[in-house]
């Protein structure tokens, strides 16, 4: 089962890895380098099954990413939640005013001065897949030139897009953790997906960033005509934070279930005409969810 790459994984940073303090205080157990693939051919979505991954949140961040916003204002509208904490933390640093995260996410939503002032991320991934600026002033769109080498030429080594400008990390609420997305075409017409990460919350980051990276492969893969490959998932340094262990101690005692299967509904015209309502995932029975901290 192809789960088990990601327990294994899990049981190895537990047992193995290097405890430290890192950036946010909680401290980590982490290794450095690892691999994990996914076979998305026949229509099998990396899933986890091992605890309820709340997969159209990870697809609706996806679709945030395509539309080159960095305001967390449409997240909100769609009910996701999960990029709050940094623009909060932000806001009662800046403003000394202990607000809490309900009511700040409200004022995102309901006022969109405060939203403009306060929800932004910096130029985080949308502004660089979709408007990295260059020494000329003119904006790349890297996600439509992808997909137009995907098109014309498919055997091309140079298909990839990339979220870390260090020009502009600074600004960043935080610097891209999936940062490099490489594609490849095979001879008969599937479409892999090479997914760097350079640093990876193994408990509640990578779940997500798995189901947006098979998420996005199943867009690209119809706008250009291709069948969906394999994910191909590599990850920098994959920690557990400390207040995690219980999690994955209790997720490792789990049998991964069959994976569900993902697919798109509908032909969209173009890369940007993606909604939630096009992914449909069948026959996902998961293990209970498991509640944990993030760390800020
Ligand atoms: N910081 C850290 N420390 N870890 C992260 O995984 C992380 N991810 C970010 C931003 N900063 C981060 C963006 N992605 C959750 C999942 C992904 C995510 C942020 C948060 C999360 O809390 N997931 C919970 C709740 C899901 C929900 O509310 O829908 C989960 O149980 O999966
Ligand atoms: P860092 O910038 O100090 O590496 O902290 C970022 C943390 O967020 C780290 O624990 C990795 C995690 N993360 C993910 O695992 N996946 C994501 O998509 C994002 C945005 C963050």
């Amino acid at each position: 089962h192809p789960e088990h790459q990601y327990l294994d994984l899990l049981a190895q940073v537990l047992d193995k890895g290097d405890e430290r303090v890192d950036r946010t205080g909680v401290g980590t157990r982490s290794i450095f380098g690892a691999m994990v693939r996914f076979d998305l051919s026949d229509g099998a979505a990396p899933i986890l099954t091992t605890k309820r991954v709340f997969w159209k949140t990870a697809v609706k961040e996806m679709l945030w990413f395509l539309t080159g916003g960095t305001n967390i204002q449409p997240l909100l509208r769609e009910n996701v939640r999960i990029w709050s904490d940094w623009p909060l933390a932000a806001y009662r640093r800046e403003t000394g005013e202990d607000i809490g995260q309900l009511e700040f996410e409200q004022r995102i939503v309901e006022d969109d001065a405060f939203a403009a002032r306060w929800g932004d991320l910096g130029p985080v991934y949308g502004k660089q897949w979709r408007r990295w600026l260059g020494p000329d002033g003119r904006e790349h769109d890297q996600i439509a030139e992808l997909v137009r080498m995907l098109r014309e030429t498919p055997a091309s080594r140079r298909m990839l897009f990339h979220g870390w400008n260090v020009a502009e990390v600074g600004a960043m609420a935080l610097p891209p953790c999936h940062m490099v997305y490489q594609y490849h075409v095979t001879s008969d017409g599937k479409l892999n997906c090479l997914l760097f990460q350079r640093s990876v919350d193994l408990l509640l980051g990578a779940p997500f960033n798995f189901v947006g990276a098979a998420a996005l492969l199943l867009m690209l893969a119809q706008q250009a005509d291709l069948a969906p490959g394999e994910l191909v998932w590599v990850g920098g340094d994959v920690h557990l934070y400390l207040n995690h262990l219980e999690q994955a101690r209790l997720q490792l005692g789990r049998e991964p279930r069959p994976l569900p299967g993902m697919r798109l509904t509908r032909r969209a015209a173009d890369i940007d005409d993606y909604r939630i309502e096009d992914f449909e995932v069948a026959d996902y029975a998961p293990h209970a969810s498991i509640s944990a901290e993030v760390a800020v």
